[in-house]
């Protein structure tokens, strides 16, 4: 098992749209393992596969505190929104530890197939339904600030050039003292 990097905005390849999964064999249950460990140590309630750079319809998920309730969901569709919640969202992709409410359905069904390719229907809500929702957005190319105002998203977007421009700073400054 590997912990496997994950990339943050704004590389371009968190903007692809995800293929679906035709293939169920050992190396998907390799990867899917990696995707777990990968969530686990940077302490995610989900993990979507184009945040690891790989562009397939492959999610994990666990909200629960202790790493008891692992789900892998595969070509996932929503077939039901029910009600709307909000919560202050937060995303491994997002630098800086950035957090803003987003407006999501309160209820869900999803269809989809777990690691083995048998097909699976389940009802969800709560934090459960909006992680869900948060991840299948991922397949699609889209992150939870793209539902930012425009001045939030300008806001944000200034506060992380600006962290930007100082890394880079400090890592050329590390550079020229061993020069
Ligand atoms: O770890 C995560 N926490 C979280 C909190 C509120 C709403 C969504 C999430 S998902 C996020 C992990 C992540 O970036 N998944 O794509
Ligand atoms: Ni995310």
């Amino acid at each position: 098992m590997t912990v496997r990097t994950i990339i943050e905005y704004p590389h371009p390849n968190l903007r692809l749209v995800s293929a679906p999964v035709t293939v169920f064999d050992e190396k998907l249950k390799e990867l899917i393992r990696d995707m777990f460990e990968t969530m686990y140590q940077s302490q995610g309630i989900g993990l979507a596969a184009p945040q690891i750079d790989i562009q397939k319809q492959i999610v994990v998920i666990d909200v629960s505190e202790d790493h008891s309730q692992p789900l892998v969901l595969i070509n996932p569709k929503i077939t039901r929104r029910e009600g709307s919640t909000a919560i202050d969202e937060g995303c491994l992709s997002v630098p800086l530890d950035y957090r803003a409410k987003v407006d999501r359905a309160e209820k869900i069904t999803i269809e989809y197939f777990d690691e083995d390719g048998a097909r699976q229907q389940r009802d969800a809500d709560d934090l459960l339904a909006i992680c869900m929702q948060h991840e299948l957005d991922h397949l699609q190319g889209k992150l939870f600030i793209d539902y930012l105002s425009s001045l939030k998203k300008g806001l944000y977007d200034k506060k992380l050039e600006k962290y930007r421009r100082y890394k880079r700073k400090a890592e050329n400054a590390k550079k020229s003292e061993h020069a």
